[in-house]
């Protein structure tokens, strides 16, 4: 087992790090900006070392500031948590060259998935259903005018490098293609200094379901379950649960195995997620496969029993799965809302601050994963979720009236959060029936 792992992540998910990480008897180092000299995960891992100034490029985004901490610190293993550098291909190989164990997968699987047109071709190359498109990546406009008319409107321009939204248009119809390509285009070229895309049919009114998968480097492929994140506004995801509400048991199964195979074509080791859409028939199809954990794991967790943080330790110290398919048994319902430091009176604006005052929700089947407590400032110069508060149950409506529990318990002073916007979600009755798509927030949370 490693001897000392370095965590290059920040917020909940350093402290989320560091538990799981205690529990194994591993000791912690953890790095943190000029901005975060109070965080908590400062003060709850064994050590600790500043790696730069409150600018994310030059502090957490930095392989090399990270790379000399983990290195000047005696770490033997680097865990990167999400954002930042986790799937960062270039970070993995650098530390697979100075003998620093990345917990995740390694740097060439990263670049392979990170490619989106690549990721989805291998995918249907293994028998994963995909969305009809065009499997050439395209740079040119009139080429892909024609592909356009060759699948037939509404078409979705996508970039290559791209993900999570960025660098995606819509297009409806012939009129709007040059305008629309060239925006996707140029977004693209800005955010990832990659003009290329790839064309595939629009799906309407799709849901966001992605299935857990754990892979060993023993070759043991296992699926944990599947996570709906249909809830999302501007790509951003709000509330996560799982089961999916309108799955069949033999949908899920079909969607579990497909993500199985997706991981077993590649080769994949340590945690991933292999996300879906589906559409209103209930056909689904591979959008892409992140190579990190996610924001929304503790909702597998809680529904499963495994430690996800510590599964991926185990496995990137090279242990085999202790489990197999067969003795995975998701329970209950399980549901996660992200409290962010924002106002959703003026446009969803960041509001950082000063917690004046804190106090988190407890009980029955209330779990809180959050970094926040009372006196601590909230930095403007990073992502603005405070708190994750994930509520499980033994059905779906039991397990919506523990968050809303949670959710009036909740006290954050001192700054503005989402906290009632949440609340108004949960009432909603498209919500509370489990039938809302992908644009429920715009279309009914006006
Ligand atoms: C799509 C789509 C419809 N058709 N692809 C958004 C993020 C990226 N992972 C994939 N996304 C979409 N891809 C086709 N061919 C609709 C979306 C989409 C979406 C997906 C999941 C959750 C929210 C979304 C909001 C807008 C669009």
């Amino acid at each position: 087992m490693f001897k000392k792992i370095l965590i290059a992540n920040r917020g909940e998910i350093a402290v989320r790090i560091v538990r799981a990480c205690r529990e194994m008897g591993i000791p912690t180092v953890a790095v943190y900006s000029e901005a975060d000299s109070e965080a908590l995960a400062t003060m709850l891992a064994d050590e600790a070392i500043c790696i730069g100034p409150a600018a994310s490029a030059s502090s957490y985004l930095s392989p090399e500031r990270i790379l000399s901490a983990a290195i000047a610190m005696g770490a033997d293993a680097i865990h990167p948590g999400f954002g930042f550098l986790s799937e960062n291909s270039r970070f993995a190989r650098m530390c697979e060259e100075c003998h620093i164990r990345f917990i995740g997968p390694d740097s060439e699987m990263i670049a392979r998935m990170g490619s989106k047109a690549e990721a989805k071709n291998t995918m249907q190359a293994a028998g994963v259903p995909v969305v009809p498109g065009c499997p050439d990546v395209i740079f040119d406009s009139e080429v892909g005018r024609a592909e356009a008319a060759r699948i037939g409107y509404p078409v979705m321009v996508k970039a290559v490098s791209g993900g999570g939204g960025k660098g995606m248009r819509i297009v409806r119809s012939d009129d709007e293609w040059s305008l629309q390509f060239a925006a996707a285009q140029r977004e693209s070229e800005k955010a990832f200094g990659d003009e290329a895309m790839y064309l595939e049919k629009y799906v309407e009114h799709p849901r966001h379901v992605e299935v857990q998968i754990l892979a060993d480097a023993q070759g043991h492929v296992v699926y944990l379950g599947e996570r709906d994140c249909t809830v999302q506004r501007h790509h951003q995801k709000v509330i996560e649960e799982s089961p999916c509400p309108v799955l069949t048991p033999e949908l899920r199964r079909q969607m579990g195995e497909a993500a199985v195979a997706a991981a077993r074509a590649v080769g994949y080791e340590n945690a991933g997620t292999v996300e879906f859409l589906v559409d209103a028939s209930g056909a689904f199809y591979f959008m892409e496969m992140n190579t990190r954990i996610q924001v929304e794991h503790p909702v597998t967790e809680v529904m499963t029993g495994i430690d996800l943080i510590q599964a991926q330790i185990r496995i990137a110290a090279g242990e085999p799965l202790p489990f197999r398919q067969e003795d995975i048994h998701p329970r209950g319902w399980a549901m996660e809302c992200r409290i962010n430091a924002e106002d959703p009176e003026r446009n969803f604006m960041p509001c950082p601050g000063t917690v004046t005052e804190c106090h988190f929700p407890g009980g029955m089947g209330i779990r809180v994963d959050s970094a926040v407590y009372t006196g601590c400032r909230i930095p403007p110069y990073y992502d603005s979720m405070l708190v994750k508060l994930i509520a499980h149950g033994a059905t779906r409506e039991e397990t919506i009236r523990r968050m809303e529990g949670a959710l009036d318990e909740l006290v954050l002073e001192g700054v503005t959060t989402n906290q009632e916007y949440l609340k108004q979600i949960l009432r909603h009755p498209v919500f509370r029936a489990g039938e809302h798509d992908t644009s429920f927030l715009e279309t009914c949370m006006e």
